[in-house]
Parts: structure tokens; C-alpha cells; sequence
């Protein structure tokens, strides 16, 4: 089967909820050494999008949206050990505290930036989901962050991500921290309004803003 093929039935699986064929097509990118990423992105991801869409148009319902997730996390499980270890050797790039804000508990997108960014050398301090704003900050502070990343895909969890920055410029330490904004909801104008210093639509776009604004600030400091 060809690279191509994989990917669509990674698609198809996800969008039939068909955990043995995630698991089998999983199984084939590691065979035949096709790229995992790719197939997270153009085959599981995708088939999450559809999902997404036949769900906002009542097609199907919270039972399958759940059993989509499972799939994906099925088939996860098979790749995530490969992608890691792409990582290969790396240089410790910066360190990151990442989570979904207050009252949202969508995490694999999150976890996929997590993957990414842990691969490209950074340490990431990974809260989890439904995570209160002063733990974001606390953490930061304690960790010494370069970085706070927040992850919201719901319209209603949105304004979790402003509450962090409104709390770090009361607490004057804005300037300490990229904050990057990502998920779903968000779109380049939102992370604009909010004063965010990074937006990214995806988990290579997160780590390559993120490497370019780190250098870039350090290399004013220096
Ligand atoms: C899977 C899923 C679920 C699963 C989540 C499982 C899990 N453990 O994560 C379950 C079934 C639990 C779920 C629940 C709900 N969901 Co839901 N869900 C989805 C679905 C289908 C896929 C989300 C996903 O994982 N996408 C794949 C990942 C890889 O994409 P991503 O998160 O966007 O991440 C990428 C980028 O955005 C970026 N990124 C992500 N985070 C970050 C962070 C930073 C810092 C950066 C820089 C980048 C970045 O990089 C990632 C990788 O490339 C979406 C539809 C969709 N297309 O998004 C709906 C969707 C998000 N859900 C929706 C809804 C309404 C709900 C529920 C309210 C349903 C309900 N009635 O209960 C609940 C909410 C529960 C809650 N309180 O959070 C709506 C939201 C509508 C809105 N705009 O508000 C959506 C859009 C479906 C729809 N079209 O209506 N959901």
C-alpha cells in the first residue's frame, strides 16, 4: 500500500470510528517507514476535522465524536514511540509550560505540540487540561519559562487564554514570557486582540515561531 492509501484509511478510520483499521494502518507507516507525522496530520487529524464538521451539522453525536477520540488515541499509541524518536539528538532550546485553559478538555491537540516540542529539544512542562490560569503563571514562575502555551477549542474557553496575559501584565511580568495561543478557536485576530506574542495553526508552525521569537529575543539581550 502505497504512502498515500495509508493516510486516507488512517482518514477513513477515524471518521468510521474503526479502531482495528487505525491500529492497522498505524502499524503500516511503521512498517513500511512512512512518515508518522504526516500521517498523524494528513490521515488522523484530517479525519478529526471531518468528524468535527459531520457533528456541528448533527450528522453524529457526542457518543461518536468520543469514539473518534478513542481511535485516535488508539492509533497514537503506535505512532507517538516512532516520532519520539525522531527527535534524535537535540539541544536543550528553552523551557515551556503548556496546557488547555479553564473549562476545556480537549488535550490532543495540546499533546501533539507537547510531542513536537519536547522532539525539538524543548522542556515542556505539560499541565494538562482544565487548567485554572494561576497555574499557568505559578508554574512559569517557578519553572522559569520562556514560554506559556495556551490551548482552548471552544469558543466559550477562549477568553481562559486573555485571563492568563491579563494576569501576568497585572502582576508585571508580561515581558518574561512568549505566550503562544493555539486550538481550534483560535484564530490569528483573537490571538492578535489578546496581545499573544505567538499563533500558530498547528504543532510545526507552534515549535518553528516559537525557535524563531526565542533567538530573536535573545539575541536583543545580548
Ligand atoms: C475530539 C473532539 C472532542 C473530544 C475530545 C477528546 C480529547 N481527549 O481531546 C470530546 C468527545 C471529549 C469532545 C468534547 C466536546 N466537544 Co469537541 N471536538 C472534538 C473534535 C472532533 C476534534 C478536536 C481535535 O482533537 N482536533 C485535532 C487536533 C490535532 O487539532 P487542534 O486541537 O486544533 O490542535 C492543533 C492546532 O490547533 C494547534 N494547537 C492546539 N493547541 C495548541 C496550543 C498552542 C499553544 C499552539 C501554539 C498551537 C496549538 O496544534 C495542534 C496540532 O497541529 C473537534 C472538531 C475539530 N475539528 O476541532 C470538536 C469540537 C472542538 N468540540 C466541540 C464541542 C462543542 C464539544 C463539547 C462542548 C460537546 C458537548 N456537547 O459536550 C465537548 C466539550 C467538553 C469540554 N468541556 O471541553 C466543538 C466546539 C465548537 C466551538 N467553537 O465552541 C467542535 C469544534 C466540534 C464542532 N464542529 O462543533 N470533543
Amino acid at each position: 500500500m502505497t504512502e498515500n492509501e495509508v493516510i486516507k484509511r488512517l482518514e477513513d478510520a477515524i471518521v468510521s470510528f474503526n479502531e482495528e483499521l487505525a491500529l492497522e494502518m498505524a502499524g503500516e507507516v511503521i512498517k513500511n517507514d512512512y512518515n508518522p507525522v504526516k500521517a498523524v496530520d494528513e490521515g488522523l487529524v484530517k479525519g478529526l476535522d471531518i468528524v468535527g464538521e459531520k457533528y456541528e451539522n448533527e450528522e453524529i453525536f457526542l457518543p461518536e465524536l468520543m469514539m473518534a477520540a478513542k481511535t485516535f488515541q488508539a492509533a497514537m499509541e503506535i505512532l507517538e514511540p516512532v516520532i519520539k524518536e525522531m527527535g534524535g539528538e537535540r539541544t536543550m532550546k528553552g523551557v515551556v509550560v503548556l496546557g488547555t485553559v479553564k473549562g476545556d478538555i480537549h488535550k490532543i491537540g495540546k499533546d501533539i505540540v507537547t510531542l513536537l516540542m519536547r522532539n525539538a529539544g524543548y522542556e515542556v512542562h505539560d499541565l494538562g487540561e482544565d487548567v485554572d490560569l494561576f497555574t499557568f503563571v505559578e508554574t512559569a514562575k517557578k519553572v522559569n519559562a520562556d514560554a506559556i502555551g495556551l490551548s482552548a477549542l471552544l469558543t466559550s474557553t477562549l477568553a481562559g487564554q486573555k485571563d492568563v496575559i491579563d494576569v501576568l501584565i497585572e502582576g508585571g511580568i508580561r515581558d518574561r514570557y512568549m505566550v503562544m495561543v493555539g486550538g481550534g478557536a483560535v484564530t490569528p485576530e483573537w490571538a492578535e486582540s489578546i496581545g499573544a506574542d505567538i499563533y500558530a495553526e498547528n504543532a510545526q508552525a507552534a515549535v518553528r515561531k516559537l525557535t524563531d521569537m526565542l533567538k530573536e529575543k535573545r539575541a536583543e539581550v545580548s
